[in-house]
């Protein structure tokens, strides 16, 4: 039996491999909080559901582009050879740039695919577009949009302040108090993205614990926060965060605990903000007992709370999904003004923190490095969309939308090209995407797997997983850096995203520019050698390759003790924020001036279109919480073990409280429709009182399975979430996804309940 180095977003472990088959996975020794997760390579890898040879919509194939477009996700596919395959897509491709131009190729294919410096599907296409004379993109990420952009405003970007955030071994020592909204639900902090080498967010939590940190959460799921750190729970109707938090801010202004010394010489705004906080405007002061009629969190306990978090060291925290909402924007802004009250931003263990436990990487203590990774190239297309916005791409072509501040218009997309995401996973209002899907002339992905997506294509491109490669993985905010080897063999004809790049390139007449002549082994030395010479410059001394192949692993030397804004603090005049004052924007001019309505000058409570208090709430009474699944990635690995375990009564589990069930004559373990306007989708009852009066969690990523394929408003059979989100923008400013904004009803399902059948490949016929 060989044993064999394997790393993936949620961990790393070794494969036992015989035959060509993978046997058990057991976790790496020096991981010693691993994640479940990556049991589900055992029966995952090599599964049935592979795509193994490249295929073609039956009515695509014999029509050319265009066909039958309204049939996609209902008609069988023709397996091709290879050759036939990279002609079709360079074909299509030529076409359309030449016809349409470039900007008529959408090719943001935002999404996760695998950990891996290399084979990282996204880099790979982006790579090859730019080859062949550049692509419409898309900005931002489904993870934080709305932050992404608001907070450049406000403090800074998010992606400089995740490289800062307060480390656990800090809080430790130093925080007193820590209040959440949201939680830090360890079923997250499994994941990093790119890779995670040691899982320290537990035992970071834990020590917080043990060293006398109490923690406050409001959120409406108990298991955000893990049963060990006893925290105290509160149970806001979901989205009324912002109504709580401006009333702890109007408690510590009323009361004088504001840090006025904090608030003159680190920020900017305080005065435009009081009288909104006050009620001068609108005659509505922002108090507690405003914030509970909004909340339903008591007037008492919000007071209490102000008052103690001005007399401790307290950590103020969000989670990012806090922001996937309705008017996202004003969480996390609103979290930093109430910390800026406190004055303890950039000491250690107070300020405030987004994401704690989100992934493993916030809170983690790590050494700054940026990791080598493939280079893109130079796109020639301007255009671009904000990520969540594809199903407006594709439905409004020639039309405009505003995006922090600007105008602009989407261009009319004819050829839609997906490689290492899922659209039938990460977006929302499935029904309306399946429509938006309708419209451009050809859809190519390369998928491992016939999910959703790939069912939904015109031609498929069957791509290799890990364990079928030779990559490096190495991630952001983590020290370890792994070399991973191929030990089986790939499933069917499946070739490696750069080698179907590679091919279609050449057809293209730029292979030499997409591959620079260098193979899979080549590429990964020449990324190691970066990665030795970025060490270098850090003193530190990495292995030649050869070396560190053999070792299969290498640990970056500790990083320091990391503290939030500890250099602002510190000096604001040597170190300026890069906002436009160089201070923490409490007020904005720049947002002000774009004279939004669903995004002002501050932060303030806007209320969601969807939320409990809305008066949808009499038809759809119960707030959906599609959030992160505990026993995988999204929707990936949905067919493995750890996911499938987690199944009830054959589709996803979703959790409602007993009183809820008790009213709709539910039992535990009953197949329920789960509906509203915008669909509806059958999942297994568990009934639980972890989650809230008036909320159900169903997460997301199981396998959208249509029980009428191809049919927009079909029946769910599997407990996707996305067929009952809403597909809007967080606001005109962000353009974020707002899953977290989602009304339903649910019902016992009296039809004959339908196997799901999504784990099995479609109907595939092979050329005669
Ligand atoms: N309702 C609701 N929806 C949500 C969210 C929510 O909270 N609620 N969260 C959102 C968030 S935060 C995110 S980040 C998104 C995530 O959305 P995605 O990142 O799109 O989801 P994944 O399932 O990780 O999709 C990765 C896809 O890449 C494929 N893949 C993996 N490796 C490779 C490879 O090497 N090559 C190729 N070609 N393909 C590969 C996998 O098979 C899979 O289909 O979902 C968003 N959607
Ligand atoms: N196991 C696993 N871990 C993951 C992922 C995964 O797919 N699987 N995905 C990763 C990715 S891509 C990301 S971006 C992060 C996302 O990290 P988050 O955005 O934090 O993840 P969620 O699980 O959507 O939300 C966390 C909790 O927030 C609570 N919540 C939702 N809405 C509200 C609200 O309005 N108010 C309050 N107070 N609480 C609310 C819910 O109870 C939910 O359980 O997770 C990462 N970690
Ligand atoms: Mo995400």
């Amino acid at each position: 039996m060989e044993k064999a180095l394997t790393a993936s977003h949620w961990g790393t472990y070794f494969l036992s491999v015989e035959n060509d088959r993978i046997k058990s996975v057991e976790p790496h020794a020096g991981d010693l909080d691993p994640s479940p997760i990556g049991q589900s390579f055992v029966d995952g890898i090599q599964h049935p559901c592979r795509v193994k040879k490249p295929a073609v919509r039956k009515s695509y194939l014999e029509h050319g582009p265009g066909a039958a477009t309204d049939k996609r996700g209902a008609e069988p596919f023709v397996e091709i050879e290879w050759d036939q395959a990279y002609k079709l897509v360079a074909t299509e491709l030529d076409r359309v740039r030449q016809e349409f131009g470039n900007q008529s190729i959408f090719a943001g294919s935002y999404g996760w695919a695998s950990a891996g410096r290399f084979h990282h599907a996204p880099s790979q296409i982006h790579r090859f577009m730019n080859c062949i004379g550049g692509y419409t993109k898309s900005v931002n990420t489904y993870s934080y949009a709305a932050s992404e952009v608001i907070l450049p405003h406000v403090v800074g970007s998010m992606s400089w302040l995740l490289n800062q955030h307060t480390s656990w071994p800090v809080l430790e020592k130093h925080c007193e108090l820590m209040v959440m909204f949201g939680g830090a639900a360890l079923k997250n902090g499994q994941i990093n993205a790119g890779g995670v080498g040691r899982h320290s967010a537990r035992d970071g939590l834990l020590a917080c614990k043990r060293a006398g940190t109490k923690f406050v959460n409001f959120g409406p799921i108990r298991d955000d926060v893990d049963d060990s750190l006893e925290a105290v729970h509160y149970h806001p109707r979901p989205n009324t965060d912002v109504s709580i938090m401006l009333a702890l801010a109007h408690m510590l202004y009323e009361q004088g605990l504001d840090d006025k010394e904090f608030l003159d010489r680190y920020c900017v705004g305080f005065e435009q903000f009081i009288p909104y906080l006050m009620g001068e405007i609108d005659g509505q002061p922002k108090d507690a007992n405003w914030a509970a009629n909004i909340s339903g969190v008591s007037a008492k306990v919000i007071s209490d709370l102000a008052i103690e978090m001005a007399a401790k060291r307290t950590m103020v925290t969000a989670s990012w999904s806090l922001q996937r909402a309705d008017h996202g924007e004003q969480t996390h802004w609103m979290l930093i003004v109430l910390a800026a009250m406190l004055g303890q931003i950039g000491l250690p263990g107070g300020g405030f923190g987004l994401g704690y436990a989100g992934v493993n990487g916030v809170g983690h203590q790590f050494r700054d490095f940026t990791w080598a990774s493939l280079d893109q190239g130079v796109n020639n297309v301007a255009d671009f969309i904000p990520v969540a916005r594809i199903s407006d791409l594709l439905l409004k072509p020639g039309q405009a939308f505003q995006y922090n501040g600007n105008n602009y218009t989407y261009p009319d997309t004819k050829v839609v090209y997906w490689a290492g995401g899922n659209p039938f996973h990460h977006h929302q209002d499935l029904n309306r995407l399946l429509k938006a899907w309708q419209k451009p002339d050809s859809i190519i992905v390369h998928e491992q797997t016939w999910n959703a997506l790939s069912r939904h294509a015109d031609i498929v491109l069957p791509a290799t997983m890990t364990a079928e490669r030779n990559d490096i993985v190495s991630a952001k905010r983590d020290e370890h850096v792994y070399a991973l080897k191929q030990v089986v063999t790939p499933a069917g004809d499946a070739k490696n995203d750069y080698d179907i790049f590679g091919s279609i390139a050449e057809v293209m007449g730029e292979k030499a520019r997409f591959t620079e002549g260098r193979s899979e082994m080549e590429w990964l030395q020449f990324l190691h050698a970066r990665n030795r010479q970025r060490a270098a410059s850090q003193d530190i001394e990495m292995p030649e390759f050869d070396k560190f192949w053999a070792q299969g692993e290498y640990i970056l030397p500790e990083g320091p003790d990391l503290i939030l804004l500890e250099a602002f603090r510190h000096s604001p005049e040597a170190h300026p924020l890069r906002t436009k004052s160089g201070k923490i924007e409490i007020f904005s001019e720049r947002v002000a001036s774009f004279e939004l309505v669903s995004c002002p000058g501050h932060p303030v409570w806007l209320e969601p279109k969807e939320w409990l208090g809305a008066k949808l709430a009499q038809k759809f009474p119960l707030h959906l919480m599609s959030n992160q699944p505990a026993t995988r990635l999204h929707s990936q690995f949905d067919h493995g073990q750890t996911s499938q375990k987690s199944k009830v009564s054959g589709r996803e589990a979703i959790t409602m409280h007993p009183r809820d069930a008790e009213d709709r004559g539910l039992s535990a373990g009953d197949v329920v429709k789960v509906y509203n306007d915008r669909g509806a989708t059958l999942a297994g009852l568990i009934i639980g009182a972890n989650v809230q009066v008036g909320v159900v969690q169903l997460p997301t990523g199981a396998w959208y399975d249509p029980l009428q394929p191809g049919v927009i408003g079909s029946l769910d059979k599997a407990g996707n979430p996305n067929v009952l989100t809403r597909d809007e923008g967080s606001s005109e400013l962000g353009q974020g996804p707002v899953a977290h904004s989602t009304l339903v009803e649910i019902e016992k399902y009296t039809g004959k309940i339908p196997e799901v059948t999504v784990y099995t490949p479609p109907e595939i016929l092979t050329l005669k």
